[in-house]
């Protein structure tokens, strides 16, 4: 399980002020009200799995309402503001401790009214007091303290040695954007995505000797305990494909040997690189230890059209 936390300070806009002001030519009141201050929503967005940007923005305000004006002019109220948070964040009020979570049956919810905007003199006009001198400031909007929550469980897990195009099929198949490059252990924390509401975990390359330290080691493989099925990444261009196969097995065995019990499905990457015969070759090797197999590249988006339907089911 991923668990990720923030706190953040929310606040509705501020009400405008309302005017006191009169009609230049003819007697009586012409101060219009304040406008209202903008409320603040959280929305989930399916797209997020994390919530690492609410670390460096912990404050979100609404915008204020403009006050009034002469000539019976009313203030514009302020925008509301939509915070966009992963599907299944939890809001919990530091305060009240109330809990509400955004999820499919609740994608939005009010974080904070914003505040009324205040009256213009024109509406403390009566028959007794036919030039009132009052108005009134607008209110603050309501300000809350939120901690955020947010716990996903990875319904599929990458896993392969360095360098066999896990994050780059994560960011083929989702909208993460992880770091990718052409040299083994670029990816040093494990990296969700989400396609189709599933999520996606892309953990750190496994090396020979990672349940002994080795590497990066195998600390971030409780993070797939959980998943349905495991896609097992081995490159075209590796020149072992069997022995490759056997060592990621061995060092999931050693870590928890019920990882071996899991589904899986070796996806053969990168097969933009090499001949269809030498494609076809490789596989007739893998089908030996794993009959489940999915020739990839993210170059090749109709190779991937039969691994997005696996994911969607
Ligand atoms: N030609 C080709 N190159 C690919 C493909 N997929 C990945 N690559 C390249 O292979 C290299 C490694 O890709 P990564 O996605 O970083 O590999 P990784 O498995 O996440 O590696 P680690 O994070 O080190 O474990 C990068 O230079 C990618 O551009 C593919 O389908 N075709
Ligand atoms: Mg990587």
């Amino acid at each position: 399980m991923f668990v990720d936390e923030a706190l953040i300070t929310v606040k509705g806009g501020r009400g405008g002020a309302g005017k006191v002001a009169f009609f230049a030519n003819k007697s009586g009141p012409s101060g219009g009200n304040g406008g209202n201050g903008g409320d603040v929503y959280a929305i989930a967005t399916s797209n997020l799995t994390h919530l690492k940007s609410f670390l460096s923005v912990p404050k979100y305000s609404a915008e204020s309402g403009s006050a009034g004006g002469s000539n019976k002019r009313w203030g514009e109220h302020g925008h509301d503001l939509e915070i966009k948070v992963p599907l299944g964040t939890t809001f919990i009020d530091l305060k009240t401790k109330e809990e509400v979570t955004v999820d499919k049956n609740n994608p939005q919810i009010l974080l904070c009214k914003g505040g009324r905007g205040g009256r213009g003199n024109l509406e403390f006009k009566s028959s007794t007091n036919r030039t009132p001198r009052n108005c009134e400031p607008g209110n603050e909007g309501e300000a809350r303290n939120f901690k955020l929550i947010l716990k996903l469980i990875a319904n599929f897990g990458l896993i392969g040695l360095p360098n066999a195009g896990k994050s780059s099929l994560l960011n083929a198949l989702t909208a993460a954007n992880v770091r990718t490059a052409n040299y083994p252990f670029t990816t040093l924390e494990p990296n969700l995505g989400v396609y189709e509401g599933k999520v996606l975990a892309d953990v750190p390359g496994l090396i020979e000797g990672a349940s002994s330290g080795k590497g990066l080691g195998i600390k971030f493989l409780k993070h797939i305990e959980k998943v349905d099925l495991i896609f097992h990444c081995i490159s075209v261009e590796s020149e072992n494909s069997e022995a490759e196969y056997q060592t990621v097995i061995k060092e999931l065995s050693q870590f928890n040997k019920k990882l071996l019990d899991k589904k899986s499905l070796i996806l053969l990457t990168k097969i933009d690189l090499v001949d269809e015969n030498v494609v076809d070759k490789k596989i007739e090797v893998l089908k030996k230890l794993n009959s489940k197999i999915l020739p990839i590249s993210i170059y090749k988006p109709e190779s991937l059209k039969k691994l997005k339907t696996i994911i969607s089911m």
